[in-house]
Order: C-alpha cells, then structure tokens, then sequence
C-alpha cells in the first residue's frame, strides 16, 4: 500500500480486513427490469486495485466517493475537487512561467526550423529555458484523496447470505445489502448536489440491528485533528505542501440505540433502529487568480452538513432523486439489449464471445449511459471541471497528477456533454477556460512576447498556463482547442448571451495570442504555427497538421460568430487570417493524411494520438460528405495506426470512425474498448483508471447515432449492423433541436424533433430516398421539401415534429 494512514489522533475500530461472500446464489438473482444498475456479488478488495477496478462511484461534482460495501470493514473513500497540493501555497511556484520574460527566444529556433524543416523537440525545451524540472510536480501540485470513512461492524459474521452491490445509474444512488444470520442489511449511499454532501442510511429489518464505529482517515500528507462531538466527527488540517486548509464533517444520526462520542475522534453507535451519516467536506481553495485562497472553510461547511441534517433521509433522498432524474432521464438508448441476470463484471468478461447479443447490447446501453452518469456525478456547475479521474482519486501521487491535460484529455471528457442532453454540466469546462485566461496573458508575454492568452498541455487548479519540461508536451494550442469546444456548446444551445459574455471573449483574445504567434512560412507563403507539434510525436517544426486545423477551426469559429455579435472588423480580420492560413491537409506519399507539412509519417507508427485527425473530429474539415478524398487519406492514416490504443484512444477511434460513416468499424472499436481497455467498474483504463475513455465512448456511440456538425442533421450516420434495431430519445443536435429515433432492420422508421428556437431544419438519410411524412403535433400540416437524402421544413419553436418514412 502507498499510502499511510496517521495513527495519532485517529484510532480505528475496523473489525476484519474483508468479509469473504458466499458466491450468489441461483435464486437470488437481480431482477432485469433495472437496466441501468451496475452489481456485484462481493465487495470490491480493500486495496487500491480494488479501488481502481471495483469500487463504485458517487459524486455531485464538488465531492466524490467510492463504496468497497465490505461487509464488517465498509470503506467510503471521498474526495473533493479542490483539495490539491502544489500553487501559490509552495513557495516558488510560478505559473509554470520563466523568472524573466524572455520575448524573442524562439526566434533562433524558428530560422533553424525554416532551415531544416524539423528539429529535436529538446531543442524548442531549452530555448525557452525549460531545465528538467524536478521542483515540477512540486509547484504543480496534484489532486488529492480526502480520505476514508471507515465503518467497522465488528458485530457482524463473516458469513453473509445474497449479498449485493449496486449502482443504480438512473436513481445515483450506491447500495449494499446482505442477509446476516437472518436479519436482513442494507445501507444506500448518494451524493447530493442540491445539498451538497454524500449521504448514507445504513438499516436492518430488525429494529436495534445497526451497531458500528465510524472514523475517517486522512492519508499521511498533511496535519489533522479529528475530534467527536454529539454525533459530528470533524477532521480538519492543512496540506504539508502548500498549507491548503481543509475540513470533513460527519453527522451521525441514530434513529433508536445509543450513540457514543468516543475520544479518539471515532463515533459509535449501539442497537440503533436505523442511521443516517452526512459527510461533508470543505477547503479553503478558490478559483481567484493569483492566490487561489478563499476563506477558512469551517462556517460553510458547518452550515451545510446542518441543513442537510435539519431535512432528514427522506426529504434529502427525495431531492437527490429529482435533480438526478432531471438530468439522467433526459436520453433513453434501446439498441435491443436485455440484462441477463448476472454481475456486472461476468456481463463485462462474456462480452463479445458470441453466445448473447442481447446481453452485449445491455452492456453497451450501461456504458453508454454510464458515461452519462460519471459525467453528472463529476462535473456540476460551481465547481471545478471532471479531471483525468472525474472527481475520484485515491492517492498522494496519482497518474499524471489527475490534472486538466489540454491536449485531448480535457477536451474528450466534455463531448458528450452537448449531444446527450447534458450542456449545462460543461458549465465548469467554461470556467475553468474563463479562469485560464488571466495567468494565460501572463505566459503569453512572458514567453512569447505576445498578446491574448495561452496555456500548454497540462493545468492544475492554480492558473498554471506555463509551458513544461518535457520534450512531448509542448503545446500550446490547448486554449485554441478549447475555444472550439466553448463555441460549439453556443452552436448546440444557440444561448446568446453565452456567445456574447463568455464564447467570443474568450475566442477574440485566444486568436489575439496567434496573430502574434503565426509566422509565414517563407517556404510558401501560408501562416503557420512555428514551433509546432503533433501531440506527442515527432520533431518540432513548423505547421504540424494538428495545430493548422486548430487554427483553422479558431479562425473559422470566429469569423462566423463575430457575425452574429455584430463585431464586423474582427469578421473580416478572421477572413484575412483564414485566406493566408495553411489549412493543415495533405495527402501524402503512402496515401496518408500527413501529419506534418513534411511528408515524413511513418506508416509503421502506431501512436495513441492521432492528432492529424483533428479534422475528422472534434473537426470538420473533413468528411466523406464533403471532401471524400481526404477523408480517404484519413481512413489510411487510422488504419496504419491500427485499432490499438489506450482506453481513450480507443475511444477517440469510436468518434473517428463514426465520423467517416463506417458503423461496424466504430463499434469494433467499442468492442475493443470493452474488451480491452474497462475495468470490472466500468472504469475505463488508460491504464491505469482514467476516466477520459468513459466520456469519449459515450460521445462516439452517439456520434454512430446522430451528428449535426454539417450543418444537417445525419441520422443514424454510422449505424453498425450490431444495432439493427433501436430507439433513442432526448439526444441534441446543432441549432437547439432535440432528436429521437427510431429504427428497425438497419433502416430509419422515424424521427422525432423538437426545436428550441425553431427555424429551417434539414435532416438527412438515405431512407428519405423512398419517401418521406413530415407531420407537426396538433395535427397542423408542414410545408417540407425532399431532396435525395435530405428533408428539410421550418420548424416552429417548441412544437413536436415526426419525420416517418414511408413503406416503415
Ligand atoms: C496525454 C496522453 C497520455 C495520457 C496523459 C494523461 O499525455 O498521451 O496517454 O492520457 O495525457
């Protein structure tokens, strides 16, 4: 085990490591009609793999939790988004910006790339001055465990009958039961964001059945005092690092027993009735450039942990489960699945092996929705953005900090935000970008010597926009990317005040930074970026694909909506830019879209990134719709790269291929993704757990499903011949609509829409070819124009319109 637990002031009552569990048994088996539950028959192993592979998780964005449902050692590990070491707390931390500004220190490396076309990526490092930099991941920092609560039932037997784990997606409410000699347990959990706080109710069918101690522990790397009182155990502290103060309360609320405030900072309850615990936690961070320090969280968190007392189980379970529900409910995804009556990791492992497409397709419905869920329960507005492990982290050292990478991971964990009807949750994406900005203009100069904003590959919680050390990360086209994403949350919503206050703000200043930053390739005459590199492969040089197709989206993105706000010279500064811009497509000399301007691409590299592909997606500069040729070129490029891959490469692949229409290919690659790259929780793996693949599946199947990118609505663009037949609900598209369908032998039957804001609507599929009914709700008639593949009418906001084809 990495991590320590502090003996001191915490002493834990925690009975038996883990309860062996009877296998399950025949008759006792989940009741199918729960299509979007997640079980288990055994806890998950108090360890961190049986953390990272088997523990459930909760979350309402600010806090998360795990549940390892150990029978007589229960084990809750939590988080909270802002509980980080490194930033202003460390003393020297600086941004990840030079001491001194140095402007004009690439200039060297430029005439040396114009010269030799590509150089060591090294070489760019130590122009900017950027040493291996150890003190590094100190400044930087990285995101932390809480802690553990621990519940020990010393009193209870190791044998346990028709025990069962569960996550239910579409409740979000965690649960264990078990039957004990013959009282029967069950303990639920859930993270409330109304009210801000994990929740548990631990009960028996026999009054007096609940005796536990309760106790958190904090891992080793900070101060800790832990004291009970009444009922509410408070463990509060500073970070050794950087002096980040943070507080957990636990309210323990017995229902009949006794319950006793024990010394050692642990509360114990006797022969109670029922239970209910609210746990609570707080920092002192807050996203406020340049100290990120708010105020001592102690009064806040006090005051919520009591109002969420002061409602009860009941009321509390019954707001978690509306606002859950408003969110959840709104997609609905049949693609014929049936739930066979297994555990989740037997579904995970039968995967695929032939013997129950039924029961492959329910797997599918409970990743995709899964997807879903992890995004509800990790990002809500208010606070801080899903991070490499959405809000779930269990250690002092975790993978790559369990930070924002900006160089795809980021990115991916927002795309199905939009098309599943989830587009307020990217609320915290906007933010965090919005607060990037300041430091960003510091970088900017200092570096650059330029204006606007910039920011690298990788962010913390603390405005670290600075380049780092390492040859493969330079990259600082991360905030152009994501200008991208905020502009296409503005094209789903058609929200006008977002485009004005927050959108186009933040995309003028980003294209500002490249003004300064774009030379002309003396080569050709075009603009390009200088240095440039395809994520993180390859030499430095100049107009590396990816970084042309970014700023070619950037300035595409910002011709089109200084339009719409009225910004009439920055319209026409963007068109300067784009007809002078080096669009970044080319096909290359094996019949590849290059990754570089050079036509250099090894045809036998098989690297996760391929960035090249930008164009195809998040993109869309190419498609077989539009440019058959390149996309060609792309399909080559992928299938050099072959189908393998970490977990949210995969996932990227599922979103490619959807992209260039080729259905049974997408959803090989999620076979492969479930086969290969998710862990018995679903989790996907990079490896280890990151959590960026779950978001990027999610997108990808609906991408097979629905696309809007352009300017049509595609319908079933990419259906595979493993979804023959279907129905989906409540998915978004382009322009504000909201789209169901329904389809049968591979064939569209009908689609349904409803329009925000109404306005001409154009839908396409093949099916339309035969013939098409366009009917409004209310009977009234609608004036549509077919024309091959395409129908299109005027929709009128807010009305119900079926599209049916005819002969279905
Ligand atoms: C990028 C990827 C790695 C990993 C890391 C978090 O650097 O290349 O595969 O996903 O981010």
């Amino acid at each position: 085990m990495r991590r320590r637990f502090l003996a001191g002031p915490i002493v834990l009552v925690l009975g038996a490591a883990l309860t062996v569990v009877p296998a399950v048994q025949a008759q006792a088996r989940e009741p199918a009609a729960m299509p979007y539950t997640l079980w288990y028959d055994e806890p998950a192993p108090d360890t961190n793999e049986g953390w990272e592979t088997r523990s459930l998780p909760i979350g309402n964005g600010a806090m998360g939790a795990t549940v390892f449902g150990g029978v007589r050692a229960e084990r809750l590990q939590f988080n909270d988004k802002t509980l980080w070491t490194g930033g202003p707390g460390v003393a020297d931390y600086n941004f990840g910006n030079w001491d001194a500004p140095r402007p004009g220190a690439l200039e060297g490396i430029r005439e040396r790339i114009w010269k030799e076309g590509g150089i060591p990526p090294e070489d760019v490092l130590a122009a900017l001055g950027l040493k291996s930099d150890t003190p590094r991941q100190r400044r930087f920092g990285a995101y932390q465990s809480f802690g553990d609560l621990r519940l020990a039932f010393p009193g209870l037997p190791e044998q346990t009958g028709d025990y069962r784990r569960r996550l239910d997606l579409a409740r979000g409410v965690a649960g264990v039961s078990f039957t004990a000699g013959d009282v029967r347990h069950s303990r639920e959990y859930f993270a409330s964001a109304p009210a801000g706080v994990i929740v548990a109710r631990l009960a028996t069918d026999r009054p007096g059945g609940v005796t536990f101690t309760a106790g958190i522990a904090v891992p080793a790397n900070r101060t800790v005092s832990a004291t009970a009182e009444r009922g509410r155990l408070t463990v509060k502290g500073a970070l050794t690092s950087n002096g980040m103060a943070y507080e957990a309360q636990l309210r323990v609320l017995n229902q009949g027993g006794s319950r006793t405030d024990n010394p050692d900072g642990t509360i114990t309850v006797t022969g109670a009735d029922s239970v209910v615990l609210i746990l609570g936690t707080g920092t002192d961070y807050a996203a406020d450039y340049p100290t990120y320090k708010g105020e001592d969280p102690h009064a806040k968190l006090t005051a919520r942990v009591d109002a969420a007392a002061r409602q009860g189980y009941a009321r509390l379970l019954a707001a978690h489960r509306a606002d859950h529900a408003a969110l959840f409910d709104r997609v609905r995804l049949d693609l014929g699945g049936s739930l066979p009556a297994i555990p989740t990791d037997e579904l995970l492992a039968q995967y695929g092996n032939g013997a129950s497409p039924a029961a492959d397709r329910a797997l599918e419905q409970l990743f995709y929705q899964y997807g879903r869920y992890l995004l509800i329960a990790s990002s809500r507005p208010g606070s801080l953005p899903a991070n490499l492990q959405g809000v779930w982290n269990l250690q002092e050292a975790p993978p790559w900090q369990s930070d924002y990478h900006l160089n795809i991971n980021l990115q991916m964990n927002y795309w199905p935000a939009e098309m599943t009807n989830l587009a307020e949750l990217a609320r915290p994406l906007h933010d965090y970008v919005n607060g990037l900005r300041e430091p960003g203009r510091v970088t900017a100069k200092q570096m650059y010597g330029a204006r606007g904003w910039v920011a690298h590959h990788a962010s913390n919680i603390f405005g670290q926009t600075g380049a780092w050390d390492h040859p493969a990360y330079f990259f600082p086209e991360s905030g152009a990317w994501l200008s991208e994403q905020l502009y296409d949350h503005y094209r789903f919503t058609l929200d006008e005040r977002f485009l004005k206050r927050t959108a186009y703000p933040i995309m003028k200043e980003t294209a500002q930074f490249w003004l300064d930053f774009l030379r002309t390739d003396p080569r050709d005459g075009k603009l390009v970026a200088v240095p440039s590199r395809s994520p993180e492969l390859g030499p430095a040089t100049a107009g590396a694909s990816m970084s042309q197709e970014i700023l070619f989206q950037l300035f595409t993105d910002l011709r089109e909506a200084a339009g719409l706000v009225g910004d009439r010279q920055q319209a026409a500064a963007a068109a300067d830019v784009l007809a002078k811009l080096d669009p970044g497509l080319r096909v290359g000399r094996w019949g590849q879209l290059q990754e570089w301007k050079e036509d250099i691409d090894d045809p036998a590299e098989t690297h996760r990134h391929v960035s090249h592909l930008f164009a195809v997606h998040p993109g869309r500069q190419i498609s077989p719709r539009t440019t058959p040729e390149l996309a060609a070129a792309a399909k080559v490029s992928l299938n050099a790269r072959t189908d393998v891959g970490t977990g949210w490469s995969k996932a990227w692949k599922i979103n490619f291929w959807a992209r260039l229409l080729d259905g049974d290919r997408a959803h090989k690659l999620l076979r492969d993704q479930l086969q290969t790259s998710t862990l018995a929780n679903l989790w996907d793996t990079h490896p280890p757990f990151q959590i960026d693949g779950n978001f990027g599946a999610t997108s990808g199947m609906t991408e097979m499903l629905l696309q809007s990118h352009l300017g049509a609505i595609d319908l079933l663009p990419a259906l595979p011949a493993a979804w023959a037949a279907g129905r989906v609900t409540g998915l978004r598209a382009r322009g504000a609509h909201t789209v169901g369908l329904t389809w049968a032998s591979g064939r569209l039957s009908e689609a349904r829409l409803t329009s925000d804001q109404g306005g001409e609507v154009k839908l396409r599929n093949d099916a339309f070819r035969g013939g098409v009914r366009v009917t409004a709700g209310h009977g009234r008639p609608v004036a549509y124009r077919v024309d091959g593949d395409t129908v299109t009418f005027r929709a009128r906001a807010g009305d119900d319109y079926r599209i049916g084809v005819i002969g279905r």
